[in-house]
């Protein structure tokens, strides 16, 4: 009898062959989880631990890759063909968590993943969302919100032992603790995501199939959503309950561990570090040094343990992304940690008078939580070398006079073992029989650059694309009910929605093609432009740049000149599932944010790894992509940061002088012409227009005119198959370096020193 087999005899006393793909998912479920939960932690024998502090944890399924760092995976899938069970059909019934919004929260899980194959003791903390990331749909070409209900049906937590009070001015929670065992590629042991909630939370205070809730009754609400919309006051003071919430129970946690290996605290730094995942778990510096002075700890020695514990990573440079809380919500909420955190400002205030813009509390009494992280952190990095040049010379240029040993680059990462062996098979097994099995261990594709001008190699290359093509047509097929033409070359954009990511740039293009196409200009491949993404609630003009993409879909789509040439699909509910689908597919990474933006991009890293060519500007890890694999390897256009920073600092872009040019005007004028007015709603129609022209405050217009010159030589590069298929080989051969393995390579060795 095989091995899976054991396991659907015990449980429906059935053959694996006569098993429902239902019934095999919930017999591999429970099978993983316990394999995964009788490993021993690296708790075990290391005494000092890494707790990894995030508001967001984007884990995306489990079960393929928990088969696959468990050293099954191969077999399991064996023993489901020949019963005639596809793998991928049986994840099917998993639910996705969609605990993070974006880039951050990802990056999050694959350093997780990354730290367990490394071997290093760390967990991850946070909280128990019980409605993920809101569920996209499309109705009449707009994004409707509904609630995302991860939780229903089998889960991957188990039930924490520990519960702590948490003290906020008017009451006290206790908390509950749910942990999702993580484990590491080929390793013999685990560590732990721990996700804090609360026994009070109740879903009954949603308004019916939304996301709206009451904002004001904490008891219910606290851990209901992830980031509820901080468009209103209530909702930003939820969100401070929130962090106080994740960051009490961490610390807390920590100091209840340390203590059980015999720590007496004042050396808690050889016990623990806390890495904060951006600012939001930030007041675990304040709260902290409440719980130390409890434990009978002096102010300054408190501030002298947690800057030796706490270290930072900064993702964004944009000012509205930068935490700002103003302290009377502080004080209505965290009354306790408000006043250490005036205790820290005067602290600082002493020590460098000269330098108030690197002050705590601004003189509009709010409180800036990096400005906290930076100067009672004992280390900050960026997340690509662009960025971290950006954050030392122009936004924290202050705070690195003061500390210029305090700030690293850590480039940011991804794990091969999902985002290549788990997502695209065809294209890990072929790399085994190319250049031997090391690379899942090493993430060293460097041999396969020797293919560069094989036939064979690029047409198999080619013919591997294909097959992921056909895969994604049949998803699409499958979830939302629309056909691709799967020998067109596929163009993918999949990111948040923001005009700074600039999908707006890209429609734009798709303009110019559709008017090119009725000119009589058909291109030589047909041409599928993928979009995916979810738009904030409130974030009015991402919601108009959605609403554009599907009603020029629409137009383009009914236009039987125009559509059996070029498509334009915008994927409803984007998530950790679809790119799985989307990235093997993709021929055209389009990486198009304005030039010092984007702080590193992870998408752009996955897409390159799994050979899709990158069209992009100098910005983020674009840059390091650039350097590694040369300009002849990569289609990088547009304005480069330097010149993007001196045009804000000299107030000196002006679209409307754009937007006069002979061959903008009419692509951005489409966007109010009758054919779109038809299908679409005028008001966001006319809002888009008008801002594009008066405001466009990310300078899409800018870069109009070398995106389409680009764009234009690389669909035309596309029909010379050999070389396109030599570049996709230099482009994967160099990908190692994004692993995420080496990322947290660099992090343990210039921040974390631990030693295991
Ligand atoms: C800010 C806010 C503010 C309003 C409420 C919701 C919300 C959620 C998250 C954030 C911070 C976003 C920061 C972020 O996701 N940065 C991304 O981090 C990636 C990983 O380092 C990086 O690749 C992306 O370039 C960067 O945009």
């Amino acid at each position: 009898m095989t091995s899976l087999e054991a396991y659907t005899k015990t449980r429906f006393r059935k053959k694996v062959s006569d098993c429902s793909d239902r019934e095999i998912y919930d017999v591999l479920f429970n099978m993983v989880k316990e394999k995964s939960h009788n490993l021993p932690t690296n708790d075990h024998d290391q005494q000092k631990k890494l707790y990894y502090f995030s508001a967001e944890f984007l884990i995306g399924k489990l079960l393929s890759n928990n088969l696959l760092n468990l050293g099954i995976h191969k077999q399991t899938r064996d023993e489901l063909i020949a019963n005639g069970k596809d793998l991928m059909a049986i994840e099917s019934y998993e639910n996705e968590p969609s605990l993070g919004n974006g880039g951050l929260g990802r990056l999050a899980a694959c350093l997780l993943d990354s730290m367990t194959k490394l071997g290093i003791n760390a967990d991850g903390i946070g909280l128990n969302y019980h409605f993920g990331l809101f569920r996209q749909k499309f109705i009449n070409n707009q994004q409707v919100s509904l609630p995302d209900q991860w939780l229903e049906g089998q889960s991957w937590l188990n039930a924490g032992e520990l519960r702590f009070d948490v003290p906020f001015k008017d009451f006290t929670l206790k908390s509950t603790l749910y942990e999702i065992d993580i484990l590491g590629y080929q390793q013999n042991t685990r560590n732990r995501l721990r996700l804090f909630d609360l026994d009070s939370v109740e879903s009954d205070i949603i308004k019916e199939n939304s996301i709206d809730f009451d904002k004001t009754d904490i008891k219910r609400n606290l851990t209901l959503f992830l980031y509820p919309d901080d468009s209103t006051h209530e909702g930003r003071l939820l969100r401070v309950y929130q962090q106080y919430f994740m960051v009490s129970n961490g610390a807390q946690l920590i100091i209840h561990e340390a203590k059980q290996k015999g720590s007496n605290l004042h050396d808690l730094m050889d016990y623990a570090l806390i890495h904060i995942n951006d600012t939001h778990p930030a007041f675990v510096i304040p709260e902290l040094m409440r719980l130390l002075m409890i434990e009978g700890v002096d102010f300054s020695e408190s501030i002298n343990i947690v800057t030796q514990i706490v270290a930072f990573t900064n993702h964004t440079i944009l000012t509205e992304a930068l935490e700002t809380w103003p302290m009377s919500d502080l004080d209505q909420v965290i009354p306790e940690i408000a006043q250490i955190i005036r205790q820290l400002h005067n602290y600082i205030c002493q020590k460098y008078p000269a330098s108030p813009s690197t002050w705590i509390i601004d003189d509009y009494d709010q409180v800036h939580m990096a400005h906290l992280a930076l100067h009672f952190g004992y280390s900050v990095n960026g997340v690509a070398q662009l960025h971290t040049d950006i954050l030392k010379n122009t936004t924290l240029s202050d705070f690195y006079e003061i500390y210029p040993n305090k700030f690293h680059n850590i480039t940011n990462g991804i794990t091969f073992r999902r985002w290549l062996m788990d997502i695209n098979q065809s294209l890990a097994s072929f790399l085994d029989v190319k250049i031997g099995t090391d690379w899942k261990d090493t993430a060293d594709l460097s041999n396969f650059l020797a293919y560069k001008d094989e036939a064979r190699t690029r047409n198999k290359l080619r013919a591997i694309k294909f097959l992921n093509k056909v895969k994604l047509k049949r998803y699409l097929m499958e979830i939302m009910d629309i056909t691709i033409d799967e020998h067109s070359i596929m163009d993918v954009q999949i990111k948040r929605i923001h005009e700074y990511k600039r999908q707006q740039l890209n429609a734009l293009w798709v303009i110019h093609k559709y008017l090119e196409i009725k000119a009589g200009n058909i291109p030589a491949t047909p041409i599928t432009v993928l979009f995916g993404g979810k738009a904030a609630p409130a974030y009015t003009i991402a919601q108009d740049i959605i609403h554009l993409i599907l009603t020029l879909s629409q137009l383009i789509r009914l236009d039987d000149e125009v559509s059996p040439h070029l498509k334009v699909v915008m994927i409803e509910n984007y998530n950790v599932t679809s790119a799985s689908y989307l990235i093997p597919a993709a021929d055209i990474s389009e990486q198009i944010s304005l030039a010092s933006k984007e702080a590193s991009g992870t998408g752009n890293m996955k897409l390159m790894v799994n050979g899709a060519l990158t069209l992009g500007t100098s910005d983020g890890a674009n840059v390091e992509i650039a350097d590694l694999v040369g300009s002849e390897n990569i289609y990088l256009f547009g304005k480069h940061s330097q010149d993007v920073i001196e045009l804000y600092n000299k107030n000196a872009y002006h679209a409307e002088d754009y937007y006069q040019k002979e061959n903008i005007r009419p692509l951005v004028d489409f966007i109010v012409s009758h054919g779109m007015m038809y299908f679409g709603n005028a008001e966001r129609l006319e809002r888009l227009h008008h801002e594009l022209i008066h405001k466009d405050y990310f300078m899409t217009l800018l870069d109009l005119e070398d995106y389409i010159k680009v764009k234009e030589q690389m669909l035309s590069d596309y029909e010379d198959f050999e070389s396109w298929y030599s570049k996709t080989i230099v482009n994967i051969s160099k990908s190692g370096f994004f692993s995420s393995d080496r990322t947290v390579a660099d992090y343990n060795r210039e921040i974390w020193k631990l030693n295991h």
